[in-house]
């Protein structure tokens, strides 16, 4: 039987911390029971990708197959799966969705309990990898994904099938960064009509949340970034007013949003991943109501600190948000709809497309800030 045989493929893995992928020969095992080997489509690049690619020391251990935001189509089934066959159009997502654990059932969690999201080398349901190299070494996994190969085998809990007819360049984009930050808005936040959003940082997942926030019908959608040509591009996907942070005179970017606002925001959005904005993004977010949510990954153990008398006598709420608190299998095809209804706006977050041998030249643009998103074509 073919379909139980290793696939030889080109993979770019990571075998150094920081230095260009190395496209090479690779086996992909054939998938265990509840996995599917994927014949990848395209991928693109994730600011995530470039933090492990550049991080020393575990949990990045090497070598590896980076890339999680991707599209594919199923080569292959392993035992005990019905939900998917041979020749359908899957996107992979990080987060798993068993559909049976009791976060799953609820739809309130997004945290799948039976197979909880870490950052792990293996499959989620077996602890061992289906990548080896030519000499038989193993290569480890990344996400639960592993884009960056032309093929690679995912738990059925990590696949949605989606429509075909979906461009795959635009596809892929909701495997990750545009769905977290749509879905931060949307599942996460419940931005209301007529409110105020502010949005720090305005990378792709900044612009996201401004494009989640617009549909649900925000007013005004102020981004604050250190970059003032982020202003332009912000418009682009709803931003109405813009902080240069870095250049309030003596003023901090709360008290500039406090005076914008009469206030405060409704809804704060922290896109970084710096523990210090967390603080600042809250102390924007008004009385009473506001809610400040947490998008971006800081170092491991970096704290927040907010005072506590603020805490009790503000009523305000800070909350994080994993994958936008989308739940992937009932939420991201309502996202995938809305594109095809012409509501949801992709085309705009891709700057960028290469083949898959130029996948570092992805890596330059992403790390010089000079892209949102790089389609990779296998
Ligand atoms: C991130 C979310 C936080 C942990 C690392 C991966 N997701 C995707 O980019
Ligand atoms: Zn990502």
């Amino acid at each position: 039987n073919q379909q139980k045989q290793p696939i030889r493929c080109k993979a770019a893995v990571c075998r150094k911390p920081g230095e260009p992928l190395i496209i090479e020969e690779i086996f992909v095992a054939p998938p265990m029971p509840r996995e599917a080997r994927i014949r990848i489509i395209c991928t693109s690049l994730c600011h995530s990708d470039i933090i492990f690619w550049n991080m020393q020391g575990p949990p990045a251990i090497v070598p590896r197959i980076l890339g999680h935001e991707a599209i594919g189509v199923v080569e292959s089934v392993g035992e005990d799966v019905t939900e998917l066959t041979k020749g359908d159009t899957v996107i992979p997502i990080f987060m798993a969705d068993c559909e049976e654990c009791i976060d799953c059932k609820s739809t309130k969690s997004n945290l799948c309990s039976k197979f909880p999201f870490e950052i792990s080398p293996s499959m989620i349901r077996y602890d061992t990898s289906r990548f080896t190299d030519l000499n038989g070494e193993i290569i480890h996994h990344f996400l639960f994904v592993s884009s960056f190969s032309e093929y690679t085998v995912v738990d059925i809990a990590n696949l949605l099938k989606i429509d075909p007819a979906v461009p795959p360049n635009r596809a892929c984009l909701l495997s990750c960064g545009v769905s977290t930050g749509v879905g931060a808005a949307w599942k996460t936040a419940n931005v209301e009509p007529g409110s105020t959003v502010a949005i720090f940082g305005l990378g792709c997942i900044g612009l996201a949340v401004a494009e989640g926030a617009r549909l649900c019908g925000a007013t005004r959608i102020i981004g604050v970034d250190i970059k003032p040509e982020k202003f332009e591009i912000g418009k682009k996907f709803g931003i109405t007013d813009f902080v240069h942070a870095g250049e309030c005179e003596n003023k901090s970017v709360s008290q500039v949003i406090i005076e914008m606002t009469g206030g405060g925001a409704d809804y704060c959005f922290e896109c970084v991943g710096m523990a210090s904005l967390v603080h600042e993004a809250y102390a924007s977010c008004r009385k009473g109501w506001g809610k400040t949510i947490m998008l971006g990954v800081d170092k491991p153990g970096s704290k927040v600190s907010i005072n506590s008398n603020d805490i009790l006598f503000q009523g305000k709420t800070l909350m994080g948000s994993i994958f936008g608190g989308l739940k992937p299998k009932t939420d991201v095809p309502i996202l995938f709809k809305r594109y095809m209804d012409k509501e949801l706006n992709l085309d705009e977050f891709v700057t960028h497309e290469v083949k898959f041998k130029d996948i570092n030249k992805a890596f330059d643009l992403l790390v010089k800030g000079e892209c949102l998103r790089c389609v990779i074509w296998m």
